[in-house]
């Protein structure tokens, strides 16, 4: 129905003539790159978030043997990083998970090394599964143990290595997360290959956790980066977290136990574009329908489960890795105790004034 006010009339349906005027029009301002807003108005500014992409997941146990698969074709050192990217398939050719972020399982074999460059675009890794592999960020070298998150900041150098011996050490896999097409809305992607294929190591394995991540901070330190100074959360200490909430209170009824990786210099998010979080859900639990303006990838880390997208409904188990498109409700549900790793670019909407949830 039209609404009539003292401002607003509903126009009347122009008459053929009037809309053959109007063409011809176009048309001729077009000759000057002109375009009608009227025309587009609804679709540029719709009422809410049209859907961007599809909800989706990869079952890890289909996709681990194309990633392993991907060794036989072509080495580290080759491909520089040995990746399969998680296409959206709403999104087909985009090489997005989501309408602002990449996904992509990374595979490094024992003996391999991905060799140091450094991009724009921030990276982040959720170790999946395997041993004896670091990356090395800005100077400093970390083991990637399953569960770890990893934060490879804008414009560092990093390489990964996989020091296990071939034949015997199991290849190492893990979720890359990177903020590729915001950096590409802004066009401001640069990167830079390393003269090395190893770039100098200059602090011991542990510094950052030990300085920064321990509940104290040096005296006199001045932080000079967007990104939390800690950049690699293990995941011993995030489990520990985790299950010592269990004993303390109920879970939130839309979220579960849910804690965000968090900037221990501010309070911040730990990357200035995408937000991380960690969630348990204890067995049996369900929680109550959430949505969010931000489109959501989620990681099971540990357990299994569901979850329904509107009418979609996903069995949850470890590794699988699910797409939620932006302002679509879901709700999850915990067969057995069930940890889920999540990224977003949720942190760039609070900072620009639009992020919207809404719960129930
Ligand atoms: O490890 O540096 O999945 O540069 C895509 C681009 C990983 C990386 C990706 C990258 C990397």
């Amino acid at each position: 129905m039209n609404t009539t006010t003292a401002t607003v009339t509903a126009a009347p349906a122009p008459t053929p003539a009037i809309q053959k005027e109007r063409e011809a029009f176009y048309g001729r301002a077009d000759t000057q790159s002109l375009a009608p807003l009227w025309t587009r108005l609804k679709s540029l500014v719709p009422a809410a978030p049209t859907p961007a992409g599809v909800a989706h997941r990869w079952a890890y146990a289909e996709v681990r043997p194309y990633v392993l698969e991907s060794a036989a074709h072509i080495s580290a050192a080759e491909a520089e990083r040995r990746v399969l990217i998680l296409e959206n398939p709403g999104l087909k050719g985009s090489s997005q998970i989501t309408n602002s972020l990449y996904a992509g399982l990374q595979l490094i074999m024992p003996g391999e090394l991905a060799p140091a460059h450094r991009h724009t675009q921030s990276a982040l890794r959720f170790i999946i599964e395997g041993s004896g592999a670091f990356t090395a960020v800005d100077g400093e070298k970390t083991p990637m143990q399953p569960g770890d998150f990893v934060i490879t900041p804008s414009w560092t150098w990093h390489h990964h290595a996989h020091e296990g011996a071939a034949g015997t050490d199991a290849p190492m896999i893990w979720l890359d997360g990177l903020d590729i097409p915001i950096v590409a809305l802004f066009n401001s992607t640069f990167r830079e290959d390393h003269a090395q294929d190893a770039a100098a190591v200059t602090r011991p394995v542990g510094d950052a956790l030990a300085r920064y991540g321990s509940g104290l901070l040096p005296v006199g330190y001045r932080h000079r980066s967007l990104n939390s100074p800690v950049f690699n959360y293990p995941w011993a200490r995030t489990r520990d977290a985790l299950h010592a909430l269990t004993l303390a209170g109920a879970p939130d009824a839309h979220a579960g136990h849910l804690m965000r990786y968090v900037n221990p210099i501010d309070g911040g998010w730990a990357m200035p574009t995408m937000a991380t979080m960690i969630r348990l859900l204890p067995a049996g639990f369900a929680t109550l329908p959430y949505r969010s303006s931000d489109s959501m990838v989620f990681v099971v880390v540990e357990g299994s489960g569901a979850l329904r997208v509107g009418e979609q409904h996903f069995a949850l188990h470890p590794h699988d890795v699910l797409v939620v498109p932006g302002w679509m409700a879901h709700t999850l549900h915990a067969s057995s105790d069930l940890v889920l790793f999540s990224y977003s670019d949720r942190v760039a909407q609070e900072k620009l004034g639009f992020f919207r949830e809404q719960r129930g």
